[in-house]
């Protein structure tokens, strides 16, 4: 079971069931959930807690038509922030979408309504990301007076590549529909219920054994951000440790003796 215990939030809501699978859910859908600076602690808060209160998986989605609204922006015009507050608000949300790019568990966002601005920023930090029918993904930055401050210039621009990022920010190009999918800003497309796509890919994952999605949800992010030599050198240290976990040890004597299911297109 997942221990929640201690977690105080009030902006995110939260509900584990007992294969560990963890909803962190954006509950301030009369502001459709736009991120002001508590929300902003809460993620960190939970996504610090979750890769040790043994979350397997985590489905991150929101209360409401829409996702996110990316950055609050009354609480940014009513702060009157200075730059380097604005600075240290930003260290924030990087601190927040390490803790989840990085942690270790599967995250998939549950996408609806629009996941726009910070909203994309928070969306690019998750591992996989499923679209319904009404998402819609924009970088509204420039049309605001504003730049991006999340992270996107890192994640948007590594799912949709750097010129796309710009036009997107510079035009205020929205991305919908298969269009989205095609450009890399969401892997899943449904026409029904976002939420229950995501929670069958997160029953899957959480099916794997806890230390191999630790890497595939830490290590390919860190080897990233590594020389080709280095990510070489690291991907092989922790292939030696997960390659050899017991926890494989079943799995790979039930495919020696044929009873392991075997890989195939259906
Ligand atoms: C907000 C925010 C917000 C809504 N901050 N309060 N992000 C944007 O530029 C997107 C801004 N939001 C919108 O374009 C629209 O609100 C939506 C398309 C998301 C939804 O439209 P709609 O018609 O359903 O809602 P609404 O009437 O616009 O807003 C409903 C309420 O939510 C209203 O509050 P109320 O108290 O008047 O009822 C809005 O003020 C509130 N609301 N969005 C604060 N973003 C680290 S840097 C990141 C930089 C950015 O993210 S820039 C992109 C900002």
């Amino acid at each position: 079971m997942v221990d929640l215990s201690g977690i105080e939030t009030q902006n995110l809501r939260l509900e584990a069931d007992e294969d560990g699978i963890v909803q962190v859910i954006l509950a301030r859908p009369a502001k459709r959930n736009a991120l002001n600076a508590q929300t902003v602690e809460e993620l960190i808060d939970v996504f610090s807690a979750l890769p040790r209160r043994g979350a397997r998986a985590v489905v991150l989605r929101a209360e409401g038509d829409h996702f996110c609204a990316g950055l609050d922006l009354v609480e940014h015009h009513q702060e009157d922030r200075r730059p380097e507050d604005f600075m240290h608000l930003c260290l924030r949300w990087h601190e927040a979408f390490n803790k989840m790019e990085y942690g270790g568990v599967p995250i998939i966002a549950a996408l609806t309504g629009a996941v726009v601005g910070g909203g994309l920023e928070l969306a690019s930090s998750a591992h996989v990301r499923v679209a319904d029918a009404t998402t819609y993904f924009a970088l509204p930055e420039g049309q605001r007076g504003l730049f991006t401050g999340g992270g996107a210039t890192i994640r948007v621009a590594d799912l949709v590549g750097k010129a796309r990022m710009i036009d997107m920010m510079l035009t205020g190009r929205v991305y919908k529909g298969a269009e989205a999918e095609a450009v890399g800003l969401c892997q899943y497309r449904v026409e029904g219920s976002s939420v229950n796509k995501a929670m069958e890919l997160a029953r899957a994952a959480a099916t794997n054994p806890p230390l191999s999605n630790f890497a595939i949800c830490s290590a390919i992010s860190h080897m990233q951000n590594m020389s080709a030599l280095d990510a070489a050198y690291a991907e092989s240290v922790v292939a030696g440790i997960v390659n050899t976990q017991p926890a494989s040890r079943d799995r790979l004597e039930a495919f020696a003796n044929k009873t392991a299911a075997r890989v195939r297109p259906e």
